[in-house]
This record gives C-alpha cells, structure tokens and sequence, in this order.
C-alpha cells in the first residue's frame, strides 16, 4: 500500500480523500494557494504546501507546481479528487514520468473517453446501446446534411473534444444545418482547440442516468448501479439519486453486463461513470464517459455501503477487487444528494464571503460532506460547491422525509446559498412522485414560488 498521498485538490473533495487516506494509515500532503491557507484540508493534513496565487490557473492547475510539491514531499501516489487536473491525460503522463502513480486510468484510456466520438465506437463495438448517428467525425455541412437525412430530424451536433454540455446545437430541419454546423464547429474550435464533430438523433425529454464502475488492474470489472441525476440547470446538476425511480432489474443487469465486458475490453482501471440518456419508453442509449470520482459519488455508497474514495486508492495500489468488495453487493434503500452551492437560489449568481453562522444536520440517514465551517472564508475563485447534504432512508419517500427535515436543520449564514431552493424541490408534487426529466428545472423556475 502506499504510504504518502498528495491530494491535488480543494474544497469538500480533497477533505473527503483525506477521510480515505487516514481510514487506510495513509500520510496525506495537501497543496493549497494562497486563498486557501485556512481551509480545513490544509489543518487535517499531516504536512501542506502551497503552491501558488488564488487563481486555479496559477496553482491547482498548474502542473509543473503539483509536480514539484509532489516531489518535495516525497509522495508514492496523486488523488486528483473531481474537476481540476482528474481528467488531464497529460498530467497523467507527467506523473508517471515523475514516478508517481496517478489515482486514475492509464492516460491512453483517459483519452480514448475525452473523444467522445471514440467512446461512442468503442462502447458500440461492445454491445452497449447508443443513439442512432454518424460514424466517425463529420468533414463538412454536405456530409452533415447525409448524416441527418439518415438519422432522421430532430438532431444534435456535438464537439468530440467536448461533454458536459459545451458546443452542442440541436437540429429541427435541414434549412438551418449549414448555419449551426458552422457556429458549433467554431465554438468547439475555440473552446476545446479542437472542431471535430459528430452527430446523434436528439431526445426532447431525455433523463439522465448514470452507472457507477469499478474496475481493477487484474481484468476485473463490477458495475455498482445507476445514479439519476436529471434535476439539473444549465448543465450544473443540483441533485442526484440513486437507485433511479425509473430502473429496472433486468435493464439494470443487461446494461451492467455489456459494461463489464466493454470495459474489460478497453483495459479500465479506476472508479468511473458512464453516462446514459434515457427515452420516453425508458430504453438506455449511452452519451460518454467520466474517469473520475464524481461529485455525486456518496448516494452510490450510501445504498451499496463501498467506500468508493478507498476502492480507488486500493485499486491504484494493485489491490484486486475481490478482495476490496464483498462477496455479494446488495443494494439496500434510497440516497438523495442535495448540492449546496454558494449562490443566490433564484438568480444563481456566486455568492463569496466569509459564514457567520453554520450548523450542519446530523441524526439517522443523514451525511454531509463539506469543508465549510462557522467564520470560514468562501474565496470567489473556484467552484461555488460548499457542502453536499446526503440522506439514505428505506425507500425513496423517507429519503426525501429526511432530507426536509436535514434541509431545515442547515443553517449557513453570511452568503447566499441553494438550501432554500432545495426545500421548494422536496415539497414539488413531480419530484416526489418521481416524475421528471432534464427539462424539470427549466418548468419549476418558471412557475411562481408556493
Ligand atoms: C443529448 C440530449 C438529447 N439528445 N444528446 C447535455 C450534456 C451532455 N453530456 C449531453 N447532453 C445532452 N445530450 C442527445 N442525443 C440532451 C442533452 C442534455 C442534457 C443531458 C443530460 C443532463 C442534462 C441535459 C440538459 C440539456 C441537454
């Protein structure tokens, strides 16, 4: 096992690796910047560094800072936690020179996901269901045009460097292809400095769902449920759940089988989600891949009981996954995860500034995970992520019971943030029925608050 880890992140995430080091009798070394020297993962760590300036660009991005701390430190491992450098394969493959492992895939198969197109095929080649669309990356409006006459109007371009929802444009009919072919290729060109395109048939009222994978460096591969992760805003997810009230245990096996071998196939290692769309008559079609650890990683552990932080860090280590996992993986109840951003909850503007009060809920089924605390300063230079408030109950509805009563139990005073709009959610009749899709937010902000 290895005895010193470098957390190459801030905030809720590098104090949750934090837990998983020391649960493992791992030394941690945190690397700050300067507006970080009080924060909580700087005070729990057994040595910290800093690294640079406030901006992420000048510290928690810059590679050659990372390195070096890592060297003076003497590190046998990197976490890269969520976000930052956890999806680079080219810091992947500075560690690697470095002779530190990186927690995470090999910077081949990193790259292979960060081509969407290429996901795309691969996943295809193994069974796995995705959406009708082009083969390869589209050249030209002329071919684009083929492409939509085949699949069918309406559909969607996306930018193979893309994801997360940057430089998609949706089709209705061929007269405004040329146009938007043009508009997203440029945008793809100067966001991702790559143009490439490929195309899918688009879903109106898709849901988003997601499995959560594990896969070993011996060849071994185990799927761990779904996620839904559909209540979301401008592509920022605002809560997630899991299981999916739409989820069967036959699509939940079919789809866990074609990802085992899939990612068998491609030679994985690493905790990983793969994304899903699901259709109005609830069939799966696959969209991309995410290498990382996830923010909404904590409702999987909380219905399967895996620490998926310590698997990953046990699998960089060459662990097998047999002897990481129990023998049998039940699934038992339901866990919501509730985003606390610090933001104004109707016009989702930032909202930086030092708490002046902050009291967090406890009690059965509750978790939070955050790095916040009474007098503590929120920076205005990073993600506006502060605490994810998670509850696990029996069933879904008293998960959601939970869930109200840790929402009103959540003080945080001295900033803005989402608690409030999560409360209006909870008492939502589509929500707690389970009747909802990526359009929800867009139809429960345009409705006058109750
Ligand atoms: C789609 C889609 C409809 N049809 N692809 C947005 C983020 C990126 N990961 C994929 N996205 C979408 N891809 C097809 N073929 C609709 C979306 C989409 C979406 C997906 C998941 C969660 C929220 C979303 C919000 C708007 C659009």
């Amino acid at each position: 096992m290895f005895k010193k880890i470098l957390i190459a992140n801030r905030g809720e995430i590098a104090l949750r690796v934090l837990c998983a080091c020391k649960e493992l009798g791992i030394r941690c070394v945190a690397i700050y910047s300067e507006a970080d020297r009080n924060a909580l993962h700087v005070r729990f760590a057994d040595e910290a560094i800093c690294i640079g300036p406030p901006r992420s660009a000048e510290s928690y991005l810059n590679i050659p800072a990372v390195i070096s701390a890592a060297e003076i430190a003497n590190v046998d491992a990197i976490h890269p936690g969520y976000g930052l450098l956890s999806e680079n394969a080219n810091f992947a493959e500075v560690c690697d020179a470095s002779h530190v492992k990186f927690i995470g895939p090999s910077p081949d198969v990193m790259r292979l996901m960060g081509e969407k197109e290429k996901a795309r095929v691969a996943m295809k080649k193994a069974g796995v269901p995705i959406l009708p669309g082009s083969e390869g990356v589209i050249q030209n409006e002329d071919e684009a045009l083929e492409w939509a006459k085949e699949v069918g109007y309406p559909v969607i371009l996306k930018a193979s460097a893309g994801g997360g929802g940057r430089g998609m444009r949706v089709i209705r009919s061929a007269d405004e292809l040329p146009r938007l072919f043009q508009a997203a290729q440029s945008e793809a060109a100067a966001a991702f400095g790559n143009g490439d395109l490929y195309m899918e048939k688009f879903i109106e009222r898709p849901r988003h769902i997601e499995f959560q994978v594990l896969a070993d460096q011996h060849g071994h591969v185990t799927t761990l449920g779904e996620r839904e992760c559909s209540i979301q805003r401008r592509h920022q997810k605002l809560l997630e759940e899991s299981p999916s009230v739409r989820m069967t245990p036959e699509l939940r096996k079919q789809i866990g089988d074609k990802l085992q071998s899939c990612l068998t196939e491609i030679g994985y290692v690493n905790a990983g989600t793969v994304e899903f769309l699901m259709d109005e008559d609830g069939s799966l079609h696959f969209i991309e891949m995410n290498t990382r650890i996830q923010v909404e990683h904590p409702v999987t552990e909380m219905v399967t009981g895996i620490d998926l932080v310590k698997s990953q860090i046990r699998i960089a280590a060459g662990e097998k996954l047999s002897g990481i996992l129990p023998e049998k993986i039940e699934m038992r109840g339901h866990s919501i995860e509730c985003r606390i951003n610090a933001e104004h909850p109707e016009k989702f503007t930032p909202s930086a500034g030092k708490i002046t009060a902050f009291n967090m809920p406890g009690g059965t089924g509750v978790r939070v995970d955050t790095a916040a605390y009474t007098e503590g300063v929120i920076p205005p230079y990073y993600d506006s992520l502060i605490a994810k408030l998670i509850t696990h109950g029996r069933d879904r509805d008293e998960a959601i019971a939970r869930m109200s009563r840790a929402l009103e139990m959540f003080i945080v005073e001295g900033i803005h943030t989402t608690i409030p709009l999560h409360r209006r959610i909870m008492t939502n009749p589509d929500f707690r029925a389970g009747e909802f899709d990526t359009k929800f937010m867009e139809r429960f902000l345009a409705a006058p608050p109750m």
